[in-house]
């Protein structure tokens, strides 16, 4: 596509030809330029991205897979080659093993869901402390309907997996292991490859909660050998609700149905109903059509911006912000200091209270979280309510960090 003006080498990103990409970043908050350090919440459109979605409503918008006449074929192709360039950007062997949902909340419920009338009593799923919310009430709602019992992988004071306690934690009644790729508190990456052999070999599943790592690296989910992989489009440079559940053929297949209705038929009497093979026995009524077609449209912007060069720039932004932070505040305690992280640094400055200083940063231009992340349990570990959490996305810049750190030293000497 426009893969000349926006990369200079492999190594190196046209920021500038990047940025005016991104309309929604060339504006002033409170008379500051906007710095948008929140993207593990959520990540801003490129332009391709939002014309995909005027393209559809103005073109082809039409119900898929019902119609004979004309646009819905369009449609229903236009929803079939999205899911072909999910499959290929995951290297998923078979397109009908993806899934499209609303977001990773969703395909980690449809994934608990399946495994209902599988598990026993006393059977165990095995989740760690880094996990979001999303990864942690769906099972633990399985296991209050199943009798099964969670397990929680712990973590060092680095937030990094106990890898020696994992192993000690699995054993032949695990079914289940599921993890996130990346950490969106603390940033750190996961070895999910050598978690998902080691679950393999107790005859567990592995699923792999990929909100925060699809946006920074390539994943490959044979070469990780994940039972199952979910995502979310709006983190991915893609339209909110709609997102995807990779999972292998054979454990979606033997799986009932996550919800009755149109789509997921082959056949209704009010005597019996048969379902729908793959896919659509998972997408009961309407899916998000646009959705999933623009959610293609953001992958393959990625793609042309090419990974290794998002990952370098990123993880450049990072090394800065991270030297930066320590260099100008002796007292910021930074949480989560894993050999491997991605894009996301998380701390507190003295006894400032996150909250305080997220708003007077606001005031200042620069967006950032605070709070909990939806990870409590990972909070609790720190003995702390909360963290100031700073994300990157590759459209971020230095210049952007050094305003951050500014703004920072004017809420330190503001609140202190
Ligand atoms: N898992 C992880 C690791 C996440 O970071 C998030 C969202 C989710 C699951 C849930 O994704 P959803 O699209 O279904 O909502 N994380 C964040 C965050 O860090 N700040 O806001 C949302």
């Amino acid at each position: 596509m426009r893969t000349e003006t926006m990369q200079k080498d492999k190594k190196e990103l046209d920021l500038a030809a990047i940025r005016a990409d991104f309309p929604i970043l060339d504006q002033e908050i409170e008379g500051r330029p906007l710095v948008y350090f929140d993207n593990a919440a959520t990540t801003q459109k490129p332009r391709v991205v939002m014309e995909a979605i005027g393209r559809y409503y103005g073109e082809i918008n039409s119900n898929v897979h019902r119609g004979v006449h004309h646009l819905s074929q369009k449609a229903t192709d236009a929803f079939e080659s999205a899911r072909e360039v999910v499959r290929a950007h995951l290297n998923a062997a078979k397109a009908h093993e993806i899934i499209f949902v609303k977001g990773v909340t969703d395909g980690i419920n449809l994934v608990a869901h399946g495994m209902r009338r599988m598990l026993k009593p006393g059977d165990e799923i095995l989740i760690s402390t880094l996990e979001h919310h999303s990864n942690i009430v769906p099972w633990q709602m399985l296991c209050e309907e199943s009798g099964a019992h969670l397990k929680v992988i712990p973590i060092n004071q680095r937030g990094e997996l106990d890898l020696e306690a994992y192993r000690a934690l699995l054993n032949n009644r695990t079914r289940m292991v599921a993890v996130n790729h990346v950490s969106n508190a603390l940033g750190t990456v996961n070895p999910v490859k050598a978690i998902a052999e080691e679950a393999h070999r107790v005859g567990a599943w592995c699923l792999i909660d990929g909100a925060q790592s699809l946006p920074h690296m390539q994943v490959d989910v044979r070469d990780l050998d994940a039972d199952f992989y979910v995502f979310s489009g709006h983190k991915v440079y893609g339209p909110t609700g709609i997102g995807v559940l990779y999972g292998k053929e054979e454990w979606l297949e033997k799986w009932p149905p996550y919800q009755g209705g149109g789509e997921m038929i082959a056949e209704v009497t009010f005597e019996k109903t048969t379902y729908a093979g793959l896919p659509h026995k998972f997408e009961a009524g309407t899916p998000n059509i646009a959705g999933a077609i623009v959610l293609a449209t953001a992958l393959g912007y990625l793609q042309d911006l090419g990974l290794e060069a998002v990952e370098a720039h990123e993880a450049g932004l990072l090394n800065y912000a991270t030297e930066q932070l320590k260099d100008h505040f002796p007292e910021l305690r930074i949480f989560g200091e894993a050999a491997e992280k991605a894009s996301v640094v998380s701390f507190l400055l003295g006894q400032i209270h996150p909250y305080d200083a997220g708003v007077l940063l606001d005031k200042m231009g620069v967006a950032i979280r605070t709070g909990h992340h939806c990870t409590q349990p990972l909070m609790h570990f720190f003995g702390i309510p909360g963290t100031m959490r700073a994300s990157f996305a590759f459209y971020n810049t230095r210049q952007e960090i050094d305003q951050m750190i500014e703004a920072l030293q004017k809420a330190q000497q503001m609140l202190s």
